[in-house]
């Protein structure tokens, strides 16, 4: 018996943490968007894994959404003297997760990294990247390719976007474990996360689709996008770029072949029609998360609105 939420980025963090205070969080399966990895300092940075981890073992700095609270950047500041690159800032305590998974990455996969890493930070969550094979996110600018975090943090989304890649794939396989817990479990939940960049590079690993469309549990999502505008980040400029309508709608469409329901904000309770004309329900509720208790209030909706009987 378990629940199994595909996520990246904070809005999915922020949605984990509400669904731990719902479900016991031993019954939480979590497969991870790996499209925002990078090598920075010659380290293998996984963003969406850490920040599912430290959402987990509650220790995600919240404000920032992403890292470690009380974090200090005392070898920042000294590597850039060496002419280091200093604009994905990596913190001193972040960097110990960072060496510590390059390190074992030297003889193991990032599965097995992923699950010894939250062991250690004591979560009883099983954490899944979507996939062992490299798949990077690439953003088409005017300029040329860009890595997903030279867009996102360095450039600060301000370039034209073209359009959005999967590097890696169709090679990149969907994780076993992943697949397995997508078939056998009580329910799927895309979170609240940047169908594009957070969502996207998890379906897009070879298998992924197919066991989201042959699962016998019910899939919902909750969408990402109130009205026209993104809760939070570039999703709509990226959906825009993909061919997606910034809209719950357009939501809808990015799973169409495999979603059975989408959660949308209470705003939006007037598109439901258009939405179930692409044969996906529509459930309706307060989807801002302003709040532990809004996160609570959310997973819980989303539990019993799409709660079928445990097999
Ligand atoms: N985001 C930023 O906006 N600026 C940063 O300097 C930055 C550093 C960083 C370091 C480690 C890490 O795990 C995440 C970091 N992020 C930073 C967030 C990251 O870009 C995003 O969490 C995801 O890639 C987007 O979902």
């Amino acid at each position: 018996m378990h629940y199994t939420v595909l996520a990246g980025g904070t809005g999915a963090a922020k949605f984990l943490l509400g669904l731990t205070q719902v479900v016991p969080q031993e019954q939480i399966h979590v497969v991870v968007n790996v499209g925002d990895d990078a090598e920075v300092w010659g380290l293998h940075v996984s963003p969406d894994i850490d920040t599912v981890l430290y959402a987990l073992s509650n220790r995600l700095d919240m404000a920032r959404g992403w890292g470690l609270p009380d974090e200090t950047f005392r070898c920042l500041q000294e590597i850039g003297r060496y002419g280091m690159p200093t604009w994905f800032r990596l913190g001193d305590a972040d960097l110990a997760t960072h060496l510590s998974r390059t390190e074992m990455l030297r003889r193991l996969p990032l599965s097995a990294v992923t699950a010894k890493l939250a062991e250690s930070m004591g979560v009883r969550a099983s954490v899944f990247p979507a996939t062992n094979d490299r798949l990077r996110t690439r953003i088409e600018t005017p300029d040329g390719l860009l890595d997903f975090q030279e867009f996102f943090v360095r450039d600060r989304c301000r370039p034209e976007v073209l359009s959005v890649l999967y590097s890696g794939v169709p090679d990149a396989q969907a994780l076993d474990a992943a697949v397995h817990s997508i078939r056998e479990a009580q329910l799927v939940i895309l979170a609240p996360s940047n169908p594009i960049t957070s969502i996207g590079p998890i379906l897009a690993a070879h298998g992924m689709r197919d066991a989201l469309r042959c699962t016998r549990a019910e899939v919902v999502a909750v969408s990402p996008i109130v009205g026209d505008k993104a809760v939070s980040g570039p999703a709509g400029k990226l959906m825009e770029a993909s061919g997606f309508d910034v809209t719950p709608a357009g939501v809808a469409r990015c799973y169409h072949d495999f979603l059975d329901n989408l959660v949308v904000h209470a705003s939006d309770a007037a598109v439901a029609p258009d939405i179930r004309n692409d044969t996906i329900g529509v459930q309706v509720t307060n989807i801002l998360m302003t709040s532990p208790e809004d996160a609570r209030r959310l997973a819980q909706f989303v539990v019993d609105e799409n709660r079928t009987a445990p097999r």
